[in-house]
């Protein structure tokens, strides 16, 4: 089994604090993203969406996506889990998850793929295209984040992780998330809880690095 990545890449950060927090360490390839090695054979044909992390297993078979290969490494190593144990913990999760993903990382993501210099030409992820990058998709990221920053802040009072009460994956990708607002210089100290949780999260020794 080999991981194809990227150290920097929000995405393969998800799988690396994953992998750290589970005890986990499994061969690692770095691919060269920024020089577009991910449109280059064998990659491109391994991953059509030209995008990193993704697992290449023994035989073959390609898992992209990051959430999709926590879960697999989870599947094969249930010891410490990180997407819970039983059935509500799961669904709390999955809960948080998909709040995170679709109301926080994806407007955010769009946000910074518009506004950074150094995304011109690549607004979409794994393309290079003439698209051209649109103030308005940065703001409205902006605004989608905000909500769910306003939303979130009054459940995590008191709260040491955003799903339940072991640390979970949900706690991973809400960190991270909280990292890319934070690039868009979102002042995160706005809502105190979000800001207590999110500086304990980062200190744990998995997001080092
Ligand atoms: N939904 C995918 C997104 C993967 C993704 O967007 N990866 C970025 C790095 S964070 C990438 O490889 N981009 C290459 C490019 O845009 O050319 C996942 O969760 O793994």
């Amino acid at each position: 089994m080999k991981l194809h990545t990227f150290g920097p890449a929000a995405n393969g950060r998800r799988v690396a604090v994953f992998l750290a927090e589970k005890g986990l360490e499994i061969e690692t390839s770095e691919l060269k993203v920024r020089e577009g090695a991910q449109f280059e054979e064998p990659f491109t044909t391994m991953n059509p969406f030209h995008c990193v992390p993704f697992l290449e297993l023994d035989s073959g078979q390609i898992i992209a996506e990051s959430i999709a290969i926590c879960r697999y490494l989870e599947a094969k190593h249930p010891e410490n889990p990180l997407f819970g144990r039983t059935d509500e913990e799961k669904a709390e999760i999955e809960m948080w998850l998909r709040r995170v993903e679709l109301d926080a990382f994806i407007p955010l993501l769009h946000a910074v793929r518009n506004a950074v210099p150094s995304f011109a030409g690549r607004v979409l992820p794994g393309t290079r295209s003439d698209l051209p990058q649109l103030s308005v998709m940065t703001t409205r990221g902006v605004e989608t984040a905000t909500l769910f920053f306003d939303r979130t802040e009054p459940l995590l009072a008191g709260k040491e992780f955003l799903a339940g009460d072991e640390f979970s994956i949900a706690d991973i990708i809400g960190a991270l998330t909280v990292n890319m607002a934070k690039a868009l210089e979102m002042d995160i100290e706005a809502w105190p809880n979000v800001h207590r949780w999110h500086q304990a999260i980062s200190a744990r020794p998995s997001m080092q690095g």
